[in-house]
């Protein structure tokens, strides 16, 4: 279960040192249903600008030169400040704000093992690369800002522990995303961290689906066990008379089962209950059965063509940055329903995997994406095993969210060879490791010839577009031509169209930046947009303001102001008024 993506890229020398110790690192736990130990709470913390916490191993507790005599080390854990993890640290403080790099976290902590079995720690995210340490061993290494990661700490844990992460929030070139984007590089560890205790024998990974053949009489389970390889699972869906044995070989087992469910659609989220058991492990989730596809320029939700009126968003909040609570993630969908909305664009990067288990029981689709963004270094392996294992951990975590329907490989990237390459082995991945769900991308349009043309197309199920028609292209009648001048043979989604307006910034309709000249963009845009037979959906730019250190002006104050709503999420310009206008016209 080694993952060569945990080898490390920073610190060469360091990596060689700890590589035998990498094989800790596990691939995903299924965690749906298991008791869980939180280490949430107050954690110690150091601004570590040098990362001389690895290179002294403050982690060992203690410092030997080469003679082998101890030194005194620079460090006193336990007197450190503290910090309530889960956290991004930028707004944990004012002095951490614009703070980009390696930060030391440690606590201890007591734990109660039970009798035999495995223990599993499971951090839900860490920005962008984080070093774990338990008890003075290297567990190893995970970059990828935005997805869970699983080690496996048996061997090392105790009574009393000390765990340690040193955490790095540089951005680098050859990272997904690279040094630039258009959102904030939110540091910290700011998902859950956890402990799971499971069985020696366990269910690692829990895929159910509806089979997406049409007929909607049959649900395919597909498990995978860590320990003993022949096994025999039980799932049960009891709202179903389902009670299937699994048998598992060489760590696998599949069975595809006769049930007509009740679909889950927007209108209607039915979710069932469901548990998998194998021997003393029990895992449980709530899952929906629904079939997404595209037919020629269609998309169809369980047979019927789908109109997505949707909106984008980041993951943001003013006080919290990237650390939202449960409670904002649902007013977040909330807001986009009360605007008319059966869709969302969660942008750049996986959003906390509560928002789609939210959106399962709130009935809103989902496009979920990983942080290709922009001119990533499309040459390099090392940065394409970054994005597949992105890609290959979001998959695995919400693989059962009836409301996930499609993976974006990426966003606004030029269309160039290597990026073709990259972008088209990471669609490949998506398509094998998950036929039930579309592919797709936010592309750009062929500014030269002003048409839907990318090469990319050929590897997606829908194309997204983005286009500011309005806005950076100033002259709109860019945008009936654009339609004119494009013949796509499958379904597109605008995926972003939009205009800056300070909250609050009362003008005429001419005046960029005005609430009124946003709001005249989405009039025109709508207008045009929805006579369009192949344009299948739009989620403009976007819900809400969030931060963007490269948004200067004295208007955006280290923000991007192209929210329907201020970043607060309590006020609402008068476009998300014109936006509802017609996502509530379109239904009826
Ligand atoms: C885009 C990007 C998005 C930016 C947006 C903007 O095309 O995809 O990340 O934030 O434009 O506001 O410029």
């Amino acid at each position: 279960m080694e993952k060569k993506y945990m080898s490390d890229i920073h610190l060469e020398d360091y990596a060689a040192e700890y590589e035998e110790k990498k094989a800790l690192c596990l691939d995903l736990v299924f965690p749906g249903g298991r008791e869980r130990v939180s280490l949430a709470g107050p954690w110690h913390y150091a601004v570590d600008q040098y990362d001389t916490c690895l290179r002294q191993k403050w982690f060992l507790e203690k410092y030997r030169d080469e003679r082998g005599d101890t030194l005194p080390v620079d460090y006193s854990f336990d007197e450190w400040e503290t910090m309530e993890l889960p956290a991004c640290w930028n707004t944990a403080g004012r002095e951490f704000l614009f703070y980009e790099g390696p930060m030391v976290f440690t606590r201890r902590f007591h734990f109660d093992r039970p009798g035999s079995g495995r223990v599993i720690l499971r951090i839900g995210a860490a920005s962008m690369l984080c070093r774990a340490f338990l008890n003075g061993r290297y567990l190893g290494m995970h970059r990828g800002g935005s997805t869970p990661f699983c080690f496996d700490v048996t061997e090392l844990l105790r009574e009393e522990n000390r765990i340690l992460l040193s955490v790095d929030s540089t951005r680098r070139g050859e990272q997904v995303p690279c040094e630039n984007t258009d959102w904030f590089n939110y540091g910290g560890v700011f998902r859950e961290i956890d402990l799971i205790a499971v069985p020696e024998t366990f269910i690692r990974s829990f895929r159910l689906n509806l089979v997406p053949d049409g007929g909607f009489d049959r649900v395919r389970a597909a498990v995978t066990v860590s320990g003993r390889a022949e096994a025999e699972c039980v799932l049960d869906i009891p709202e179903l008379g389902i009670r299937e044995r699994i048998p598992v070989r060489e760590g696998r087992g599949e069975a595809v089962i006769a049930a007509r469910p009740r679909l889950w659609s927007p209108e209607d989220p039915y979710l069932y209950d469901v548990t998998l058991s194998l021997g003393e492990d029990r895992v449980s989730d709530r899952v929906g059965f629904r079939e997404i596809r595209v037919s020629g320029r269609e998309i169809r939700l369980n047979g019927k063509p789908l109109f997505l009126r949707g909106v984008s968003a980041h993951e943001d909040s003013v006080e919290r940055g990237r650390a939202l609570t449960d409670g904002e993630r649902a007013e977040i969908l909330r807001q986009a329903k009360e605007l008319g909305c059966n869709f969302m664009r969660l942008a750049h990067y996986p959003h906390h995997e509560n928002m789609s288990r939210l959106a399962d029981e709130l009935g809103i689709l989902l496009w979920e994406e990983i942080p290709v963004y922009w001119a990533i270094r499309f040459d390099h392996e090392d940065t394409l095993a970054d994005a597949e294992n992105q890609l290959a951990e979001l998959i695995e975590r919400d693989f059962n969210r009836a409301s996930v329907i499609i993976w974006s490989v990426g966003n606004e990237n030029a269309d160039t060879d290597s990026r073709l390459r990259f972008m088209s082995r990471l669609a490949k991945l998506a398509r094998e490791t998950d036929p039930s769900r579309l592919v797709s991308a936010a592309c750009l349009v062929d500014a030269r010839e002003n048409r839907i043309a990318d090469r990319l197309a050929e590897a997606l199920d829908l194309i997204g577009i983005n286009e500011y028609c309005g806005w950076y292209t100033p002259d709109f009648e860019k945008l009936p031509e654009l339609m004119r001048n494009s013949d796509p043979d499958k379904p597109v989604i605008i995926t972003e169209f939009g205009a800056d307006a300070l909250r609050g910034n009362r003008g005429d309709a001419g005046t960029k930046g005005t609430e009124e000249y946003q709001a005249l963009v989405y009039e025109k845009q709508m207008e045009t947009l929805l006579k369009i037979p192949y344009i299948r959906g739009t989620s403009p730019w976007l819900l809400y303001d969030f931060r963007s250190p490269r948004r200067t002006s004295s208007v955006q104050k280290y923000y991007n102001r192209k929210g329907l709503m201020d970043e607060t999420r309590t006020y609402r310009k008068p476009a998300f008024f014109v936006l509802r206008r017609y996502y509530t016209r379109e239904r009826n």
